[in-house]
């Protein structure tokens, strides 16, 4: 087939380097760039079988998130705006690890197994995150899907998020929204309107935010999106790529895990800040006080605010409908007690990774997900959606159920469902303390955290630790569990956990207790047994 002699002559410009191994992790392929122009070849050419395979448009987005500007990665995006499925990631793997000689086997296997019509169409979405790298790593995707005669639409630069709406947007024929960067813009600032219409009495103060785009494409992307916002919304806008580099000592993943304000950001005290991260998929949220003690409001208090807020909602619009919050074992034991025993909401642990809390999110009319590192969104089911637009849409109802439905509405126009979104998330929060008159300080009271410390450790070989129960318990190696056991004994209200990192070479620790000291002492201790 002819397709198949121009993937020989094409991927002899993108080879492999000899014995290099890599996995399609918690979110993609991800390591230095220098190593990856081959994975991006063949990654466009797996998003070109996957779209014959779907009969519908693939996303590509080339980024690294929150790791150094010197890493890279990609990730593949399925039909629905959702992360591709387990057995694709199985065949992304095979893929790039087949010598060079041996790609086009690979590539007729996973056409073979799959049962690909090859005379199918194929249209793959590209886009890339701010690194310097990215450009010509988004170019081997294009070549990729052009060797195996796909279409290609190049996006350039756009957050993950975005890519993920794109996507579903095409696959949904314009009911998500239109599939253009303006059309997002529109979308959810539209819908950030209609919801703090109403709450006129919003002061200046309330109106300013102040926000770390951790020097990457997050910056790039809520300047080109600020006009939309009519001013409802006043973004003061730091580490925005004009001095410093990219996720260095600012971005999400810094904030969270440093538990320190990004530098390049000047704070008054009780001030409302947040930092993306360097894809803008996650989004923290901080002030400082009076004394200087920085106080950190992550995906929990998220997921906290924004479930507390939906359930008001529900009750008051008299709809019935399952709502549930989903964590994983990084979400903070206070968080975790208030939902179920204060708010009565229903809450589910899975493994890390946003996919696997999309999934089970998907099983309720309403599922909150939040990683506690700030990465999540909420999805409605359809017939969540429809109960809602119906109610808003009735003329015979009440004022103050009609007045919930719409709210609803907004706020589901005003979330991307598609993935995690600090953009969209931004507005979401924004929203929520508009409407509620919460100061962020009101917010960071609704439960008080208890101290946790994360910690990582570099072992020979981190795949030894193997898990179970959401990756609570760790069943190998032998004894490992059982001194962790141990040592959580010797602390009050303390818990925790090892497990091997999918994004970098590290297991990580994670302990919390009654106290900072004893959360600290817990991790250092829990590392030294996992050497
Ligand atoms: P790993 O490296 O597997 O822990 C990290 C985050 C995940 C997720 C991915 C993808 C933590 C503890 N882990 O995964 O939550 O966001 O990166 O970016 O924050
Ligand atoms: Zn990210």
């Amino acid at each position: 087939m002819a397709e198949f002699q121009e993937i020989s002559k094409l991927s002899a410009l993108h080879p492999k380097p000899v014995g290099l191994v890599l996995q399609y992790g918690t979110s993609g392929f991800r390591t230095n760039a220098k190593q990856l122009d081959h994975i991006m070849f063949r990654m466009g050419l797996l998003a070109t079988v996957r779209s014959k395979k779907t009969k519908a448009t693939i996303g590509v987005m080339v980024t690294a998130s929150h790791n150094p500007e010197e890493d890279n990665g990609v990730k593949l995006v399925d039909p629905m705006g959702e992360m591709v499925t387990q057995d694709w990631e199985e065949h992304a793997t095979q893929l790039a690890n087949a010598d060079q000689e041996d790609l086009l086997t690979a590539l007729k296997n996973i056409i073979e197994k799959e049962a690909i019509n090859m005379s199918q169409e194929a249209n793959v979405f590209v886009g890339k995150d701010t690194r310097s790298s990215s450009a010509s790593l988004s170019q081997a995707v294009l070549d990729g899907v052009s060797a195996l005669g796909g279409h290609s639409k190049d996006y350039g630069l756009v957050t993950t998020p975005q890519l993920h709406y794109m996507v579903c947007c095409q696959n949904t024929q314009g009911k998500y929204g239109e599939a253009t960067v303006e059309g997002y813009y529109t979308k959810f600032c539209q819908a950030f309107i209609q919801l703090t219409k109403n709450t006129s009495n919003r002061t200046d103060d309330q109106k300013h935010l102040c926000l770390d785009g951790a020097n990457g494409i997050g910056a790039l992307k809520v300047r080109e999106m600020e006009s939309h916002l009519k001013k409802e919304l006043q973004i003061s806008l730091n580490n925005d790529g004009s001095k410093g580099r990219l996720n260095h000592q600012c971005g999400a993943d810094y904030v969270k895990v440093q538990q320190k304000p990004p530098t390049g950001i000047q704070i008054n005290p009780g001030e409302r800040c947040c930092s993306f991260d360097g894809d803008a998929d996650r989004i923290v949220y901080y002030y400082t006080d009076s004394e200087g003690t920085f106080h950190l409001l992550d995906g929990d208090k998220m997921a906290t605010l924004i479930s507390t807020f939906l359930k008001e909602l529900l009750t008051q619009a008299g709809l019935d409908l399952k709502i549930a919050v989903v964590q994983t074992a990084y979400a903070n034991g206070s968080s975790t007690h208030y939902l179920e025993n204060t708010m009565k909401v229903l809450v589910r642990c899975t493994k890390t990774g946003v996919k696997h809390l999309h999934h089970v999110a998907q099983e309720f009319d309403v599922g909150v997900y939040f990683e506690a590192n700030g990465h999540g969104t909420v999805l409605f089911s359809k017939a969540a959606e429809e109960k809602i637009q119906q109610l808003a849409e009735d003329t015979n109802v009440n004022d103050e159920r009609k007045k919930a439905a719409l709210l609803l509405r907004n706020t589901i126009n005003v979330i991307n469902q598609t993935v995690g979104d600090a953009i969209s998330d931004m507005l979401l929060i924004e929203a929520i303390l508009a409407i509620k008159g919460m100061t962020i300080q009101q917010w960071d009271t609704i439960y008080t955290d208890l101290p946790n410390r994360q910690l990582k450790v570099k072992v020979a070989d981190r795949r030894v630790i193997d898990t179970t129960d959401a990756e609570r318990r760790a069943v190998t190696p032998a004894g490992l569990q059982e001194a962790i056991d141990n040592l959580v004994k010797k602390y009050k209200q303390a818990r925790s956990f090892v497990r091997p990192s999918g994004t970098e070479d590290v297991v990580r620790v994670y302990a919390e207790a009654d106290t900072q000291e004893s959360a600290d002492a817990l991790a250092h201790e829990v590392s030294l047994a996992v050497y």
